[in-house]
């Protein structure tokens, strides 16, 4: 029994990458420093994982912005507002993930969506209707692999499949092409890169297939037997052994497809963490002479395998296949998981002996296949050791807060209802807060300046008093309010300075949560998250954001809002606990912020704002029963986190995506007052839906894009309303941004709330007339 790692976080042990990319786009670093960073750390990644004990290391995993855009420019699949301006690879490379906007050129990025239900986000393959593929010069995969062969260490290469590439593609604006139409035109370019990987040594490549964990049409499934067809045809003489890989779900349900199509290939992954049922399946459904790599230890999130029961799932599949034919491996790429845990000088020692970071869950896939392997003897001490953690966990105080679970047990069905019916709440929302029509208001956040990161860099580091840095944090919110009076906005907000991320600074505020110092994850790019780590039961110490709201409300002569973060986004954002089920941990947050939202109304915060951006990443990714349970257990814990409050009180919540169509029926579900949602760069069509669902309650769809610092003026927002309102009645309509201002600069911000502001004003003297 061989071991394998799916891919590796490309970051580096201290954001090495982040640092190096930002340092470049900034012009502090050269292009070839750069390239030189790049090989350093691909390098480190083979060896952390060759001195694993790792058998079958990945190549082509790591990236310098994405995965995907690294085949979209490897394909020469590059559109022409980037390909024209002949810069430099890696250049134009940047030009598609982050948009160029010097040397006289000025061109937006592509596309950036979420990988599956990950926190993750890929560069969309953007194609033409006459697109065509050829591959490029040096291949990367090549390339890198000959990198590490010339290290000693010879590696699998990672490719994503053609069927994938194109399925989670689109067409370009302006074009109709439907992307697996594209199939014929692409197998080629992946037939001479098999062929130049066979060339340069490389006996066999992981093709990432994740599409397979889809409900797929008909179309897209048809497109694996043509394509597994010729690519499988290759395996032996001419090209690579493919294993393909599947991730983030069960493939169970499109056997028909591996029976037809995939049966040639030399192997299939698949994950089981989050599928271990399928594997009885799998087994019946593997060909003659198929190997099967099992995904056994978790490449989504840091606890450590628990080793016996890895164990049995492996030899349940080497009784049916032999040793020969069984692979171990994380169940997906370790992308999604920090560095190492050895980089965290801070953590408890309890807790840290459950965790497992990339580098360790290297050592997880060795010690589990070498216990199959040469028997349990041979691993002795490390079985007994991880069997230790696994009792340490399961039976610590930590994961079982006997006070949690008894006021779990008194959640009633009231609980989770407001007192009244929304047109009750509002007459005495409308009585209290005195609000104008079209009433303005921001997300949440305003920008965090240079001075703001120093501060709080310097209150972590213990150079600043924690009286210093709240009397900074008490200056920071009074000049933003006073920006606020100036602007003339109607709901106000504090800014946000005191935090750091949405989630972490929750994480860090309330009970049962880890937290790191150096456990950062890529979100896109170059931009990382430290998620916060659910140990235990959850509860709240003390109230988390009182303070500053309350102050904040003391210096506003308007409505402050207070601002959280909802619980399904505090749960999807955070590393949550595998041995409770998710919609336990969400239900424990949600009452953390129900006393939360009630203390803010009891210090005068009437206007509450429960921010729930990751509610749609959650949904599983099939649709059907499990959404549906899914759907319902999210939308009680918001409900339960906000329903606390006297009917005066107005609940706000907000999402950072327009998809809100597929999904009407959950958001509509939540019964918050008001829900600002973005828009700004969709059709403002995609808002007859409120009217053909007869949507009662209030809404402020973003009238600008705040992504990029454009300052959109007085007109173009007033265009933006009057297109707003054929779908949406006045006294419905709130104006607002499309999302928190905090990557953004003050002299915009405040340019850009001008001319809202100004917009808003106008409709409200033209309504005030007419009616
Ligand atoms: N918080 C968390 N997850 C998220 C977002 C978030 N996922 C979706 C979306 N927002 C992703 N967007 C971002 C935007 C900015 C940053 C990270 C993810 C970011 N990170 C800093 C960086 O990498 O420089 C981290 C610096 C710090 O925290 O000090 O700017 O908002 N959890
Ligand atoms: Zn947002």
């Amino acid at each position: 029994v061989q071991s394998s790692v799916l891919g590796f976080p490309r970051m580096g042990r201290l954001r090495d990458l982040k640092k190096a990319n930002e340092s470049y786009w900034g012009g502090k670093l050269s292009r070839e420093d750069l390239l030189a960073e790049g090989k350093r750390l691909r390098l480190e990644h083979w060896k952390i994982q060759k001195d694993a004990g790792v058998d079958i290391i990945p190549s082509n995993d790591f990236a310098y912005y994405d995965h995907v855009l690294d085949h979209i420019q490897m394909f020469n699949a590059i559109p022409e507002r980037y390909s024209q301006h002949k810069l430099e690879p890696i250049d134009e490379y940047f030009a598609m993930g982050r948009g160029h906007q010097k040397d006289g050129i000025d061109v937006p990025s592509l596309e950036m969506v979420k990988w599956f239900d990950s926190n993750y986000h890929y560069v969309k393959p953007t194609l033409q209707d006459n697109q065509t593929f050829t591959l490029a010069q040096d291949p990367k995969p090549v390339r890198e692999f000959l990198e590490a062969k010339e290290a000693g260490i010879i590696t699998r290469p990672v490719l994503v499949g053609p069927v994938s590439f194109l399925a989670l593609g689109k067409a370009d604006r302006g074009q109709s092409v439907d992307p697996i139409s594209l199939l014929e035109k692409l197998l080629p370019v992946y037939e001479e890169l098999l062929q130049k990987l066979k060339e340069a040594g490389a006996e066999t490549v992981q093709i990432d297939e994740p599409v397979l964990v889809f409900d797929l049409p008909t179309k897209v499934k048809n497109a694996f037997k043509p394509a597994y067809e010729k690519l499988s045809a290759l395996q032996g003489n001419k090209g690579p052994q493919i294993v393909l890989a599947t991730y983030f779900g069960d493939v169970v349900h499109n056997f028909d497809i591996i029976d037809s199509a995939l049966q040639n290939t030399y192997g299939l992954h698949v994950d089981l963490v989050r599928n271990p049922e399928q594997l009885t399946k799998v087994l019946e459904h593997l060909g003659p002479k198929q190997i099967l790599s099992a995904g056994v230890v978790d490449g989504r999130n840091i606890w450590k395998s628990n080793f016996k029961k890895a164990i049995e799932t492996v030899e349940t599949a080497v009784q049916k296949l032999g040793k020969e034919r069984v692979i171990v491996a994380t169940s997906s790429s370790l992308l999604h998981t920090p560095h190492t845990l050895a980089s965290e000088k801070k953590l408890d020692e309890e807790v840290r002996d459950w965790f497992s970071f990339a580098s360790e869950k290297a050592t997880e896939v060795s010690v589990i296949a070498k216990a199959v392997t040469e028997g349990a003897n041979s691993v002795k001490s490390e079985l007994e050791a991880n069997a230790k953690s696994v009792q340490s966990r399961a039976t610590s105080k930590r994961t079982n807060n006997p006070e949690v679970k008894k006021r779990q047990e008194a959640v009633t069905k009231e609980q989770h209802e407001r007192q009244s019916s929304f047109t009750e709440r509002y007459e005495q929302q409308k009585k209290h807060l005195k609000l104008p029509t079209f009433p303005t208001t921001t997300i949440g956040s305003f920008p965090q300046t240079q001075d703001i990161r120093i501060q709080r860099n310097k209150f972590t580091k213990g150079e600043i008093t924690a009286e210093e840095y709240e009397k900074f944090i008490e200056k920071e919110i009074r000049d933003v309010i006073a920006i606020q009076d100036e602007l003339d906005l109607d709901v106000y907000v504090h800014g946000e300075p005191e935090r750091n991320d949405m989630v972490q600074y929750f994480g860090e505020r309330l009970e049962g949560y880890a937290f790191t110092t150096h456990a950062w994850v890529q979100s896109y790019g170059s931009r990382c998250v430290r998620p916060p780590i659910i140990v235990g039961d959850i509860s709240r110490p003390a109230p988390m954001t009182v303070k500053e709201s309350k102050y904040a409300a003391s210096v506003s002569k308007k409505p402050m809002k207070g601002m959280l973060t909802g619980p399904i986004t505090c749960l999807r954002w955070s590393f949550f606990r595998d041995d409770v089920h998710q919609s336990v941990q969400a239900q424990q947050l949600a009452l953390a912020l129900r006393d939360e939202v009630v203390d803010l109304e009891a210090a005068g915060i009437y206007v509450i704002q429960i921010d729930e951006p990751a509610l749609r990443e959650g949904l599983p990714l099939r649709a059907g029963a499990e959404r549906e349970k899914y759907l319902s257990w999210a939308v009680d814990s918001f409900k339960l986190s906000a329903a606390g409050v006297k009917d005066s009180t107005q609940i706000h919540s907000h999402f950072c995506y327009s998809e809100f169509q597929d999904f009407f029926h959950a958001i509509a579900a939540l019964d918050a007052d008001v829900l600002s949602i973005e828009n700004s760069k969709s059709d403002a069509k995609l808002l007859k839906v409120f009217i053909d669902e007869a949507y009662p309650r209030h809404i402020g769809p973003g009238v600008y894009d705040i992504h990029s610092p454009r300052i959109p003026s007085e007109q173009e927002i007033k265009d933006r309303l009057a297109e707003m309102l054929q779908y949406l009645k006045p006294e419905q309509l709130w104006v607002n941004p499309d999302c928190g201002l905090k990557t953004r600069q003050w002299k915009e911000t405040k340019q850009a709330l001008t001319n809202m502001v100004n917009a808003a004003k106008f409709n409200r003297e033209k309504y005030a007339k007419s009616s």
